[in-house]
């Protein structure tokens, strides 16, 4: 039987035997590891993947973080710095999974600062009020969610490792947004408000960054025969619905999107037509914050450039203590 990771070769191509030894492991749901033969075009796209990830992790704490500071109490504030810093914590998982690949996370670092490489379009907006803490938690972190634990059973396996405590904190994270929301939802009218403000805008921007629909992706078809991913982008986009439309209820908000409706037939809830046209533009650099975002993300570096040089001094007259540490 022709497996399915087959799908980019010609009938006349004579099977290399690691590629079937490759394909062998990936459709009897094993992993594979550093070590293990890969072509090249799986570890390209992990690496694109990956990187990609680890990035949406990192500058996905400028949104948030614009917030430490001005938090309505110290237990906000605790709870938002130890969030951002989980983020970070993720974004150095995925760049030591990613040099399990055979790439430096300075390399995937330069990329990104020369816009070669991407993060998620969601971290593109602005966080204008103190609701968007609770939206970006129970939306962006919901939305991730959706998309990552699928990734916990990817076939490549430090990726799939990392994503094991990545979901654990992020179902955590996603907790905590829905609290925070609920309590803003339940306070003043003004608070009400608030809340309601930043679901409308935080929603199709959290129902976007799934990616492209099925139609236009041009990964996902490779992506699903070599157990990179698991599910569609709009398989993920429908269970991301279905698990926020009956908690927007609890929360006494209103989702923007007049279509939303559960839809007894197909035991789904039905949805309006996601702006992919805009998914597009800000993914291609114009949305709202890319530009400040990018510049942030590159003084960031500038600025820590000395501590780097002074831990990579300190590793070569050290070599026992750091790699202790
Ligand atoms: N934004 O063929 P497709 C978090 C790109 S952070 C930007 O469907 P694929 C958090 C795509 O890369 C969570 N670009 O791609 C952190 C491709 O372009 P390239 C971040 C997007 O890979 C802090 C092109 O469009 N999660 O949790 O099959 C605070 C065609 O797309 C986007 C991950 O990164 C987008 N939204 O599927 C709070 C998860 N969508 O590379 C929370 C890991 C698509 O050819 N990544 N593109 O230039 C994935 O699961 C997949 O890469 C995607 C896209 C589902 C995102």
């Amino acid at each position: 039987m022709r497996s399915k990771g087959q799908i980019e070769h010609d009938e006349t191509d004579v099977a290399d035997p690691r590629e079937l030894e490759f394909q062998a492991l990936i459709d009897s749901d094993q992993r594979i590891e550093p070590r293990d033969w890969m072509p090249d075009g799986y570890r390209k796209s992990l690496i694109r993947q990956i990187a990609q990830h680890a990035h949406s992790e990192i500058v996905g704490m400028q949104p948030e973080g614009n917030w430490i500071t001005r938090a309505p109490s110290l237990r906000r504030k605790a709870i938002l710095m130890a969030k951002v810093q989980d983020e970070a914590g993720h974004g150095l998982y995925l760049y030591c999974a990613a040099e399990t690949l055979g790439v430096d996370r300075s390399e995937l670092i330069d990329l990104l600062d020369q816009g070669r490489q991407k993060y998620s379009s969601i971290f593109n907006y602005p966080t204008l009020t103190w609701a968007d803490v609770g939206a970006i938690g129970w939306l962006v972190d919901g939305a991730a969610i959706t998309n990552q634990i699928p990734l916990c059973r990817c076939s490549f396996g430090p990726y799939a490792r990392a994503m094991v405590r990545v979901c654990k904190e992020e179902s955590f994270h996603q907790r905590q947004g829905f609290e925070s929301l609920y309590a803003l939802s339940h306070g003043t009218t003004e608070q009400h408000a608030m809340a309601q403000d930043a679901v409308n805008r935080w929603w199709w921007p959290s129902v976007e960054m799934l990616g492209p629909p099925d139609t236009e992706s041009t990964h996902s078809a490779q992506s699903m025969a070599w157990g990179i991913k698991r599910f569609s982008n709009d398989e993920l986009r429908q269970r991301f619905i279905d698990m926020v439309a009956p908690q927007a209820v609890v929360l006494g908000l209103t989702p923007p999107d007049p279509e939303l409706r559960w839809n007894e037939e197909r035991g789904h809830y039905d949805f309006g037509k996601p702006d992919f046209e805009e998914l597009r533009r800000v993914v291609g650099g114009d949305g709202p914050c890319n530009r400040q975002r990018a510049a942030h993300h590159l003084k960031a570096q500038e600025d820590g450039a000395w501590v780097r040089a002074a831990a990579a001094a300190y590793a070569t007259k050290h070599p026992a203590a750091s790699a202790a540490a």
